[in-house]
């Protein structure tokens, strides 16, 4: 492991650096790698935002996102970029198999590893570690590390500042998750002092749907939403027809769970759809039902307490069913409060 006054230390001198976060990139995977990024640029590193997929369009306005290389679309020169990186960052994520394909090759590559997360249940790969399960988001962290761990809180300017508040803002749920604590704000503060233009970030990011997928929504709220008034539980479920149709692009599936949850005495929200290889799934919950204890124990997946997800290699339908037979396990605690 490094010390910090070691990591200090290499990064006093300009390295090949790489930046990488997990799969299908939300707001703050984007958000705490680009804002990252602005910073280490400053310094004089050579950095480039290696993603292991594609990620909305409602993300692609966010500053330097044109030096982000994708792994499925430029895959040779990503793999010689982690190689013959002496650094490289992992944001947002915790587990190597997070980041697909791209895993095994940050494993393999002899550049020291620094975790920035605040996922539970870190693999041991890293080198350096920040690392905070109460953090509402990374980009939270990696503003704590710029400014408290490497002193260098004058190099956040509006490019750094606009994506680590979208990383914030997105992983808060615009600051209303309980994970939004009064010093989340005074970061938000501090951002927003620093440039971040927080009304015009928030519509860049949620007033940015094509009418495709806001017909997608409005289709998967009248068609498919199931309300199992008996578990406190909403599930949409989607046929990789119906995605078909509505000519769905990475991120139109975004948030839709997040409207199953939103009907009153809901307790518990799945979405589930129908991909090209496996069936996903997008739970989440209120208070203190665990639905990343849902994921982890019945659909190979994880996450936080509130906001995790699962995949299954069965068929669409039996998912739904077995997600609906788990149910009964927890009745109790889903009718609860
Ligand atoms: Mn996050």
């Amino acid at each position: 492991m490094l010390t910090l006054p070691e990591l200090k230390t290499l990064l006093a001198s300009p390295q090949h650096i790489v930046i990488t976060t997990h799969h299908k990139p939300d707001g703050d995977a984007m958000g705490s790698s680009l804002g990252l990024y602005g910073y280490l640029i400053q310094k004089g590193h050579h950095v480039k935002v290696i993603t292991p997929t594609d990620y909305p369009a409602f993300l692609h306005w966010m500053p330097n996102n044109g030096d982000v290389i994708i792994f499925t679309e430029q895959h040779e020169e990503a793999a010689r970029l982690v190689a013959e990186a002496s650094v490289i960052f992992c944001l947002d994520f915790n587990t190597l198999s997070r980041i697909n394909e791209l895993g095994e090759l940050v494993r393999a590559a002899s550049a020291k590893k620094i975790m920035i997360d605040h996922h539970l249940e870190p693999e041991d790969f890293d080198d350096y570690r920040c690392w905070d399960i109460n953090a509402c988001a990374a980009a939270q962290l990696v503003y704590e590390f710029i400014v408290n761990q490497l002193q260098d809180g004058e190099l956040i300017n509006k490019d750094v500042a606009s994506c680590l508040y979208t990383g914030i803002m997105t992983d808060s749920g615009s600051f209303r998750f309980s994970s939004a604590t009064a010093e989340v704000y005074r970061i938000a503060a501090n951002l927003i002092d620093l440039g971040a233009d927080q009304a015009k970030i928030h519509e860049l990011v949620y007033d940015n749907s094509s009418e495709n997928r806001l017909r997608f929504l409005g289709y998967c709220l009248s068609n498919k939403l199931e309300v199992l008034r008996d578990y406190n539980t909403a599930i949409i479920s989607v046929t990789k027809e119906e995605l078909a149709q509505y000519n769905s692009i990475t991120g139109d599936t975004e948030g839709v769970v997040n409207y199953a949850l939103s009907i009153n005495g809901i307790r518990l929200a799945a979405l589930i759809v129908e991909r090209t290889d496996k069936v996903k799934l997008s739970v989440r919950s209120t208070g203190v039902f665990p639905a990343n204890e849902i994921c982890k124990k019945y659909f190979n997946g994880g996450g936080h307490r509130n906001a995790a997800g699962g995949a299954s290699e069965k068929p669409l339908n039996d998912v739904v069913s077995e997600f609906k037979s788990i149910l009964e396990d927890y009745k109790e605690q889903l009718l609860a409060g």
